[in-house]
């Protein structure tokens, strides 16, 4: 197959111009900003998404377009790598060179790649991609899959599908189905079929009921709980709010609900205790939540998500007569009452590693049977081969063991996914015959809060140790360090943010009130020894003056 470079330029300069001088970056979890400025940048995604097949032998890459838990004006392409892992690093940089280069050096832009990289360009490409429900999200998509196109490319359109999906297809197509179907319908059958062989016609179990709210955030999640819904067999009662008449993310969703601590817009009156549950708008996060009887919004994040999770592992490992080894990754952000439970009750290894999810995938690797979930709701659980081969050998005489090889094919492993976590925790729930009250029990979160403070440059903010120690500028940390020896069970930390131009604080301490104050004196030494910019410490309810 012989390619013409100038076709790629010939595309970008017709179709996909650029029309922002602002560089962009490959942040996070790929990049994220306006959607009328993203045309060229989703169009450079499909030309790179094509060249990376090649680099692996023609293995599918996936490429979802979605700006996840932002607002509606918002869009943002998310790479994954063929085992469904996120865009390897070394790549990161790779990308945003070729978002920000000029349309006319785009040409000898992409031939620099091929030849640095090695590329076959003869060679086969496979390309998924797949988009949340924002209305420019088709637009984008085009230019997606014209950026393939351009590089004669084999891409496959999934329309609309949550982020944890095209992470299913792209691995299930790269196993050859071993992992599942590579298709909508296989991804249904695989998690309805586990999920109902577990919960079998024991639908209630002692304080465990039958019935759920679950918030879609007007997003992808809303519409494909509906039809998980079409699909089960009554298995499990949900009533479906936010499902797409409203702006996604608006007032609603996982991230509204963690961030504010309040329940979402469009909340039916149910009775105190009713399970709640809230997605993002693409559906690679989940929180619970409740209303207690004293009319008190109660929130059961990632943290409590993990920790239930890891308690019933352990235990079924036991049950299993299995000595594999389990460890739990969290970010910084976890709350301390989860990681003293989680080290001191659950005696369970845990890792703290820097913010977002392909870190914590990385470390989770190390485990026979890693779990790793951010406060956030972001999370999944991963088994490996040689766990996965001694849980089947043991099924053949032990039947706890076959019940594990269900919760396996339950848990979507690719990814942290919304509705594959929100299944599990049905299922265990259920099966501890437990509600709200006796999950929240386990433990007792401290109090916590988060600020963000606008500088002049985030990037002036450099941080080790997973993010707990800030390394410049010079002697923020020492001023941090004295002000928490201040507060009884006081921890804070500062951060620049991945995907805002802001830096975050974190404080938690033994009273609500002294959480404020901490974060309140952290966020001031931000302000005045990181180049704070207006006069504002910004909390999720509020904004304070800095300085007070
Ligand atoms: C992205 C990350 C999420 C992280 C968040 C932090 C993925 C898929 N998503 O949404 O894991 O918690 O960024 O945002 O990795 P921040 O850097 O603005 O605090
Ligand atoms: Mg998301």
């Amino acid at each position: 197959m012989s390619i013409n470079l100038r076709t790629v330029y010939a595309f970008a300069r017709e179709m996909y111009p650029k029309n922002s001088s602002t560089p962009v970056q490959y942040g996070t979890a790929g990049f994220r900003g306006r959607a009328e400025f993203l045309d060229s940048v989703m169009y450079r995604m499909g030309v790179l998404a094509t060249l990376r097949s090649r680099i692996r032998g023609g293995a599918v890459i996936g490429v979802m377009v979605t700006a996840s838990h932002n607002p509606e004006p918002d869009n943002g392409v998310k790479l994954i790598d063929p085992k469904g892992e996120m865009l390897e690093a070394s790549w990161e940089s790779i990308a945003t060179d070729l978002a920000n280069v000029e349309d006319s050096e785009l040409e000898a832009h992409v031939a620099k790649i091929i030849s640095d990289n090695k590329i076959d360009v003869g060679s086969s490409s496979n390309v998924f991609v797949g988009m949340d429900n924002r209305y420019h999200s088709p637009r984008l998509l085009k230019a997606v899959a014209d950026g393939v196109i351009a590089l004669k490319g084999n891409v496959r359109e999934f329309g609309i599908v949550t982020t944890p999906m095209l992470h299913f297809f792209v691995v299930a197509a790269n196993t050859r189905g071993a992992y599942g179907q590579p298709t909508e319908e296989g991804y249904y059958r695989k998690l309805i079929t586990a999920f109902e062989t577990l919960r079998g016609d024991k639908l209630e179990n002692g304080n465990y009921r039958n019935k759920l709210i679950f918030d879609g955030a007007n997003g992808v999640g809303a519409r494909k709980m509906l039809q998980f819904l079409k699909r089960m067999h009554n298995s499990l009662q949900v009533e479906v709010i936010n499902k797409g008449d409203g702006k996604i993310n608006e007032n609603c969703g996982a991230d509204h609900v963690k961030v504010k601590q309040a329940v979402p817009i469009g909340m039916p009156i149910v009775e105190p205790y009713t399970r709640c549950v809230s997605v993002d708008g693409d559906a690679d996060r989940v929180v619970y939540f409740f209303t207690d009887d004293a009319g008190h919004f109660r929130l059961l994040d990632g943290d409590r998500i993990a920790t239930l999770v890891a308690d019933y592992l352990m235990d079924m490992l036991k049950r299993c007569d299995l000595d594999l080894s389990m460890g739990l990754v969290q970010t910084a952000y976890a709350n301390g009452g989860s990681t003293d439970y989680i080290a001191n009750t659950l005696k369970v290894p845990v890792a703290c590693v820097p913010t977002g999810v392909k870190h914590l995938h990385h470390k989770a690797l190390q485990y026979d049977i890693g779990v790793y979930f951010e406060a956030n709701g972001h999370g999944t659980i991963i088994f490996s081969d040689n766990a996965k081969c001694l849980i089947k050998a043991q099924s053949e005489t032990n039947p706890n063991a076959k019940i594990l090889l269900q919760i396996i094919d339950l848990i979507n492993e690719t990814v942290g996914d919304a509705i594959s976590d929100m299944l599990l925790v049905e299922t265990i729930l259920n099966s501890k015959g437990w509600d709200v009250k006796d999950w929240l029990a386990t433990y007792d979160d401290l109090p916590n809060l988060q600020l963000k403070i606008k500088v002049q440059d985030r990037n002036v903010i450099t941080t080790t140790d997973a993010e707990r120690v800030c390394v410049t500028p010079v002697g923020l940390q020492e001023a941090i360090d004295k002000v928490v020896s201040n507060y009884k069970r006081g921890r804070a930390f500062v951060r620049p943010s991945g995907t805002e131009d802001v830096v975050r604080v974190y404080a938690e301490a033994a009273t609500k009130d002294e959480t404020e104050s901490l974060a309140y004196e952290v966020g001031n030494l931000v302000h005045q020894l990181a180049g704070g910019v207006g006069p504002e410490l910004i909390h999720p309810g509020k904004t304070i003056s800095a300085h007070i």
